[in-house]
């Protein structure tokens, strides 16, 4: 299929958050590198983005804050926006889910599926909040994680040890906006009947794209595609979102699946009148890029809602990444685990070269990759630096020491192998990397342009001019070798820029500056040409492409993650704000006497029986061997422990406490142990037994 025009998108970012480095490789990075190039090779092309605006996550950072969601997402666009501007995130259009054409162009494309007769109406029980008159997502159930005791564990996942959940499975379940306990109540919501394009599908990436999607990406459709289709509902209950345009919909709103992938026709409308072009017209190659966790609904659902809509193209290609982990860590948004890019470049001002280096460089293709500061300082110092920025630099200083800063010539009568073969890796990078480019080989096409560089520096190295420069007797032969030298290296250089372009534009534009060249040049036909700049023409002084990244800047960033993630989890598990939530980390009590001290009776005693208190959901009545007697104490701890998980266990116990009736049973001390911030508990034990009854001082 020949292609007149490109519709290039990337994943539109939840405005819930600042994006991070992982978001970064994970697709907008590949996609500015695409596009880049695509304009480069002077093709018609639009690069499509924006802030998906709606959503439960949303509406749970706006409670978590205490803002409104609109609040919300004016936020973390403006963040966001800048953040991708900084680092040369080059789409032709950022825009917004909550604009108006958005709403319109949504509601159209639901309304055309309804009056189509598309969905089916089904009802169902929901858990619903009769307190706050709503309807609650399973992310606004909040309760005790039945696997790790977290008592702020989400209805559909817990963040403290990541287990998804349902919300019944949640301990004491409570709504996240009022506490109440959620009842089930019926709703109805419109389905979409995703079963019956099954056998489109499978015609359509199965048997057409397994050779032409990544393997990844092919893998998680067949496997979807093998465990059958259902159909899913596309409408919600809440008050955020675009809402159903149809009269018996109140208090509902278009499922944020089903808006955010029409944002990417919303914004190309907003962006040009021949939208329809772009979105219609069957010689349209459309390429989604996006992340893994993405990959379903850009490669089976919207698919099947564009072909159930009618009249618009299919992508070509959704060629998705796998996931960037943080020093050997997933990134954790709750845990602060992550490099945020609007805090690279505060903290690295004028080096986002370095970072879309090494993420390309580095960049997890076809499996999950590390990103660590230390790969971080080693590619841009070793790599960028040593090879790119050293070569460039090399051929700057010489001409100016051997050519009087002129472009010298290229002289037919003395050039020899190592120029021709020079010529002939010239041609063949632009090849090279085209090839790879074409088929969404980021790393590979960048490591080709990297490898150009070192010949580069290798043919210097050959040639040595600085020694052809110290014998006079030989000096009008030896000045026409340096001349060819630096010709070629100088010629090198001009197309190191061009296709290094799509991938560092900023160090291309610099390189521009110092030739003294303008940007046309960079222009993907002039690569593999050796006539790029003129004979004679005086190039700028030189100067460093790249600095090293010092081990001190390096050691300050990992620090950095750790105090992060350190403060994170001092603080409480991400939840929203309820009365019931866990008391942050205690702090530190006044200073007390040892006379204040001593008269805590504080003794070893070994936990021999434990049962539960009946209507009691919280207690334990405990015996607790003392040596020399066997105490029965009553103990809070019946959501965290097991009765028989803790019969056994030596614990310390305050033996003078007076004594308390809870429940109808007189409990003689107390037991002690320690609270994570989070709410659990842990036993302090002693490292080996002590007798029962010994003190503990
Ligand atoms: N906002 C999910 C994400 O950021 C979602 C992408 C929408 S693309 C249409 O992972
Ligand atoms: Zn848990």
């Amino acid at each position: 299929m020949n292609y007149n025009r490109l519709l290039v998108t990337a994943a539109l970012p939840y405005a819930n958050g600042p994006v991070h480095i992982g978001h970064l490789a994970g697709c907008y990075l590949p996609a500015d590198i695409y596009t880049r190039y695509q304009r480069a090779q002077k093709r018609d092309i639009k690069f499509i983005c924006g802030s998906d605006e709606h959503g439960v996550p949303i509406t749970i950072r706006a409670m978590r804050e205490g803002i409104t969601p609109q609040d919300v997402v004016d936020k973390y666009n403006a963040i966001i926006r800048d953040s991708f501007a900084g680092m040369g995130i080059s789409c032709d259009i950022y825009s917004r889910t909550s604009n108006p054409t958005h709403r319109e162009t949504s509601q159209a494309f639901f309304k055309k599926l309804y009056d189509d007769g598309l969905f089916e109406e089904r009802e169902s029980e929901q858990y619903y909040d009769a307190e706050k008159d709503v309807f609650l997502a399973d992310r606004y159930i909040i309760g005790t994680c039945p696997n790790c005791g977290n008592p702020n564990a989400y209805g559909d996942q817990c963040e403290k040890c990541g287990t998804s959940l349902s919300p019944e499975q949640l301990i004491e379940p409570r709504s996240a906006l009022s506490n109440a306990k959620p009842v089930k109540r019926m709703t109805k919501h419109w389905y979409f009947p995703l079963n019956k394009y099954e056998d489109f599908l499978k015609e359509w990436i199965v048997e057409g794209k397994k050779d032409e999607w990544k393997a990844n990406v092919y893998g998680q459709c067949k496997s979807w595609l093998d465990s059958g289709l259902h159909p899913r509902a596309m409408t919600r209950d809440s008050n955020w979102g675009v809402p159903v345009p149809l009269p018996d919909a109140k208090g509902k709103v278009l499922y944020v699946w089903f808006d955010a992938p029409i944002g990417y026709i919303s914004a190309t409308k907003e962006l040009t009148p021949q939208w329809a072009d772009y979105w219609c017209k069957e010689d349209t190659k459309l390429v989604h890029f996006i992340g893994k966790d993405n990959i379903v609904f850009h490669c089976i659902i919207f698919p099947a809602m564009l072909k159930a809509h009618g009249g618009y193209v299919l992508p070509d290609n959704v060629p998705a990444n796998e996931f960037l982990n943080i020093e050997g860590e997933k990134v954790s948004t709750s845990r602060n685990w992550a490099v945020w890019v609007d805090e690279y470049i505060k903290d690295f001002p004028d080096q986002q070269d370095a970072l879309r280096y090494v993420l390309c460089a580095n960049a997890p293709e076809n499996k999950d990759n590390d990103f660590t500061w230390k790969d971080f300082q080693d590619r841009v110092n070793n790599e960028l630096s040593a090879v790119l920025g050293n070569f460039e630099n090399r051929a700057f200083v010489l001409m100016h020491k051997l050519c009087k800063g002129r472009v010298p010539a290229l002289h037919a009568d003395v050039q020899n192998e190592l120029d021709n073969a020079l010529i002939e890796d010239i041609k063949a990078a632009k090849t090279k990397v085209e090839t790879a480019l074409e088929a969404y080989r980021f790393r590979e096409a960048l490591a080709e342009v990297i490898d150009l560089a070192r010949k580069g520096n290798k043919y210097l190295q050959d040639n040595a001019p600085w020694t052809l420069a110290k014998t006079p007797e030989l000096q009008v032969e030896n000045q026409k070798r340096i001349d060819n030298c630096l010709h070629l290296c100088l010629q090198l250089n001009a197309n190191l820029a061009i296709l290094l372009n799509p991938f560092l534009p900023f160090t291309a534009n610099k390189m521009c500056k110092k030739m003294k060249v303008v940007e046309r040049m960079l222009e993907w036909e002039n690569a593999g040409r050796i006539d790029l700049l003129k004979v004679n023409y005086p190039l700028l002084a030189p100067e460093l492409l790249f600095r090293k990244i010092e081990d001190t800047e390096v050691e300050a960033q990992v620090q950095k993650l750790k105090d992060n993630l350190a403060k994170a989890t001092s603080q409480k598990v991400e939840a929203p704000k309820t009365e019931t939530q866990a008391a942050p980390v205690a702090e530190a009590k006044g200073v007390i006497t040892y006379d204040d001290f001593a008269k805590i009776d504080l003794r070893a005693g070994t936990i021999t029986k434990a049962e539960k208190v009946e209507k009691a959901d919280k207690l334990l009545k405990l015996e607790v061997d003392m040596g020399t007697e066997v105490r029965t104490i009553v103990s809070g701890i019946a959501m965290h422990f097991a009765p028989e998980d803790i019969v056994g266990k030596q614990v310390t116990v305050v033996a003078n406490l007076a004594p308390r009736k809870m429940r109808g049973i007189e409990s003689n001390g107390m037991i002690l142990m320690a609270q994570n911030a989070d709410g659990k508990l842990i036993f302090v034990s002693p490292l080996e037994t002590a007798d029962n009854g010994s003190e503990v001082k």
